[in-house]
């Protein structure tokens, strides 16, 4: 468990104590109806099967503007207007909010921990700084880096893209920025180092060479993956699908595209994917189809946990409340035997109507308790219900004979013809759809 660490500085929270576990016939709003850290499911402590992370982006940097209006929210930390006294007084509110959630990890972007300064050797600096700090408050809370990454989307020099940019020029500076990010990821003992393609992409293929650009950004990803060997990073890359937003088209579409792209690059050893739930809405698929089409590929890496609207069509980002996902996923989590050195990173923003700063714990406590509710549903059906049984039955005409042999490519169309002959026509067999969904909802 962190330590919760304010002493001898403002508190940001005041009012807010270690947030604990109450049960499910609490009725207060700051503390965990489900999520009790140490509670066993399958053998394993609640906390170890999601290895919970806040999003310093989100949850300390976005004040709530969009393209409509500015930011709503007085986050207390920002008030100085001093970038680094900003930078220095986010990363207190940051440690007193992350140990007082009791949350084990935190991730960041090198933008959202300092600031951008007037050139390239001047950011480099500020976030040296910030990183030497980080440490320290790494230390005395416990509180542990599940993934560094480089913001290569925001800085207009990357408006046509970083590792994929058309201007050579461009793609050096994004290197030497990747370069840093890294040392800092290594520095603060970052588990994983995330590389999200905001605008590897394009707008227009009218002005795009897409076959040249993805060359380029295999190159990139190769080189970064040998500097960060050479300086002792012995965490995983991690690739994150998205399928547009920034750009029209995003050439890590979804988690099929990147494995298919680290096949063909030999990346496989390196590389893993951390899937994002609105993502892979966007990409019109479910989050439990990217995790499980990740985790047969061997390549599942770490989770973005979020949601999006179901009525809206861009990423909304908003923490995921939504219990039938959740049960679906830890149902794959728990048969794949959990996510390993990934964790659950909370890439999702309150409203920009929450404007209370104990949104920003309610937010994260909801979401910790929908988690829970799912874990411990999906536990229970496994262990009690015949949901495994029902699905193994399914499949047993390739558990041997004729089925087994065409399982293992031994029978040709002729032999198979054959075969189809002698055994006739199938019955009819139900695939029972609703009797799994009624299961669901029996154990939930
Ligand atoms: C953007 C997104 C990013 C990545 C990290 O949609 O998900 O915040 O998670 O760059
Ligand atoms: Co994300």
């Amino acid at each position: 468990m962190s330590t919760v660490v304010t002493i001898g500085r403002k508190e940001y929270f005041p009012g807010i104590e270690r947030i604990s576990y109450e049960g499910p016939d609490s009725v207060n709003p700051l503390a965990f109806k489900y999520y009790d850290e140490n509670r066993l499911i399958a053998g394993k402590p609640m906390k170890d099967h999601f290895r919970f992370a806040v999003a310093y982006w989100h949850t300390f940097c976005n004040t709530g503007a969009d393209p409509f209006g500015p930011g709503s929210k007085n986050f207390p930390w920002l008030e100085s207007g001093d970038p680094m006294q900003m930078a220095r007084d986010k990363l207190d509110a940051a440690f007193e909010f992350i140990t007082k959630l009791g949350v084990p990890f935190y991730c960041f972007h090198d933008r959202d921990l300092a600031p951008e300064g007037g050139t390239a050797a001047e950011s480099e600096r500020n976030l040296a700084e910030m990183v030497h700090l980080a440490e320290k408050k790494q230390a005395e809370s416990g509180v542990k880096l599940l993934w560094g990454t480089a913001n290569l989307f925001s800085h207009p020099k990357y408006m046509n893209g970083a590792a994929t940019n058309p201007d050579f020029r461009v793609v050096a500076q994004a290197a030497a920025q990747v370069k840093a990010a890294l040392e800092a990821t290594v520095e603060l003992g970052g588990e994983n180092y995330v590389f999200w393609g905001g605008r590897e992409g394009y707008y227009s293929l009218l002005n795009t060479d897409m076959k040249r650009e993805k060359a380029h950004l295999a190159v990139f990803l190769l080189k970064a993956r040998d500097y960060g060997r050479k300086i002792g990073f012995k965490g995983m890359f991690l690739i994150e699908p998205k399928p547009m937003e920034p750009t029209k088209h995003q050439y890590d579409f979804d988690v099929a595209a990147v494995v298919g792209f680290l096949r063909r690059h030999n990346l496989t050893d390196d590389f893993k994917i951390n899937i994002e739930n609105n993502h892979a809405t966007l990409a019109n698929h479910a989050f439990a189809h990217e995790i499980q089409t990740a985790a047969d590929a061997g390549l599942l890496g770490s989770l973005d946990v979020n949601q999006g609207d179901p009525h809206t069509g861009w990423d909304t980002d908003e923490f995921l409340h939504n219990i039938y996902d959740a049960v679906e996923i830890m149902l794959i989590l728990l048969q794949i035997g959990g996510l390993g050195k990934g964790g659950m990173n909370f890439d999702a923003k309150t409203r920009r109507s929450s404007t209370d700063l104990k949104d920003l714990f309610i937010a994260h406590i909801s979401s910790m308790d929908t988690l829970a509710r799912g874990l411990i549903a999906a536990n229970a059906l496994l262990e009690k219900s015949p949901y495994l049984q029902m699905k193994k039955e399914r499949y047993a005409g390739f558990d041997s004979g004729a089925g087994k042999a065409f399982e293992k490519g031994k029978l040709d169309l002729e032999q198979l013809t054959a075969l189809a002959a002698e055994l006739g026509e199938p019955e009819q067999i139900s695939g029972r759809q609703e009797f799994y969904e009624s299961l669901i909802n029996q154990f939930m």
